[in-house]
């Protein structure tokens, strides 16, 4: 494959930050001497494990996580690309299949107090960001059991591939989430390491050397699950949900076998959900406004703008083009297409 031939072309050797890294087991840094690398976006080095490419710590947790973890039939995974729709998602998610143990939806709801990735634990960050020997007990937690995950489909532990439960996977067009990710990382990247420029970030991304990448197989691998098993994998678009987001929640609630009732509808309990987690209402809660996530970084910073097409107002005419090809030639045949704001298709059709 290009990529890893690319990868294996850079020079190897010791990661300085990897051999102080007191996190890291002696078992990982080894495997980590073994893997193509390449400058990170947020870390010094990304390495390619299993096909995509992920930080130093990511890759112990989604050992540990593939190694440890069972699946209930009753589980509900929200799987998708960084920057994707993650936040929303969950929240909705957590909302919809919780909406019965909360009387409001405007008082004392989690979700006013507490941010969505709190209530929905990614595996690779949270779930088994310990070392091996501190594997969590999950078997207490409340069901059906809600996780996140950026973690691409062919890297899912068997159980959860085997077991019936169920995975809702959100994608978002390219050009919107490379740039929704490079002012993220811009934003939480620690002071000792340079920023990335736009388009050194960009060639990066079209390379697919971006935490998860490359982001065409992580989406495909979803794709085509939710092709073969329309009943395991759930495929929206965060387009779709900007769109017409009761169409889209309905669907997410029939799809986890908890269809919402004609007097919910007619009560208000779909509306409900959708203003609990639209974005003016998230971005606004102290939590979100003032929280950090896994003493990593401020939530806030997963709030910036949730609209569709920002990134018409950073690509150049020639980068839109190109990345337009990107998605043409690796897209292809697999019947997963984008919705792109016109001005973009315009831009990338019209070369300057
Ligand atoms: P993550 O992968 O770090 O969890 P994720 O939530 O997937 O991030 O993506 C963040 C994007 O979703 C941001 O997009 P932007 O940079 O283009 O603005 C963020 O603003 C947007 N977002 C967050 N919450 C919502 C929401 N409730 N509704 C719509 N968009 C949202």
């Amino acid at each position: 494959m290009a990529l890893t031939y690319f990868a294996k072309l850079q020079p190897s050797g010791v990661d300085e930050a990897i051999e102080e890294d007191e996190k890291l087991s002696q078992a990982t840094k080894e495997l980590l001497l073994s893997l193509p690398r390449e400058k990170g976006w947020r870390t010094p080095y990304v390495y390619l494990f299993q096909g995509f490419w992920c930080q130093p710590h990511e890759i112990q947790a989604i050992i540990t996580f593939q190694k440890h973890f069972q699946a209930k039939d009753s589980d509900v995974l929200v799987a998708t690309v960084p920057k994707s729709g993650t936040t929303w998602l969950k929240a909705l998610t957590f909302a919809t299949v919780n909406r019965h143990h909360f009387s409001s939806f405007t008082k004392n709801h989690p979700l006013l107090t507490f941010n969505p990735h709190d209530l929905v634990p990614f595996f690779e960050y949270t779930v088994y960001a310990q070392n091996d020997d501190k594997v969590p007990d999950l078997s207490d937690m409340h069901e059906p059991r809600i996780f996140g995950t950026h973690v691409p489909f062919a890297s899912l532990p068997s159980s959860i591939k085997e077991a019936n439960c169920k995975v809702i996977y959100i994608c978002r067009n390219p050009f919107d989430t490379f740039l929704s990710s490079w002012i993220f990382i811009k934003k939480i990247k620690p002071g000792s390491l340079p920023a990335l420029q736009l388009e050194e970030a960009f060639e990066m991304y079209c390379r697919g050397v971006i935490g998860f990448g490359p982001f065409w197989t992580h989406m495909l691998g979803y794709w085509k699950e939710s092709i073969e098993r329309p009943n395991k994998v759930l495929f929206l678009m965060y387009e779709d949900l900007k769109e017409d987001v009761t169409l889209q929640l309905k669907r997410v609630a029939e799809f986890l076998d908890c269809p919402f009732t004609l007097e919910e509808e007619s009560s208000g309990v779909i509306d409900d959900i959708i203003k609990l987690c639209s974005f003016e209402k998230m971005k606004e809660l102290e939590i979100n406004k003032y929280g950090t996530f896994a003493r990593n970084f401020e939530n806030k910073y997963l709030f910036r703008k949730g609209e569709v097409g920002d990134s018409v107002n950073y690509l150049s005419p020639s980068m839109a083009e190109k990345l337009t090809k990107v998605i043409k030639e690796k897209l292809d045949g697999s019947g997963l297409s984008f919705r792109i704001n016109s001005t973009l298709v315009q831009v990338a059709s019209d070369p300057r």
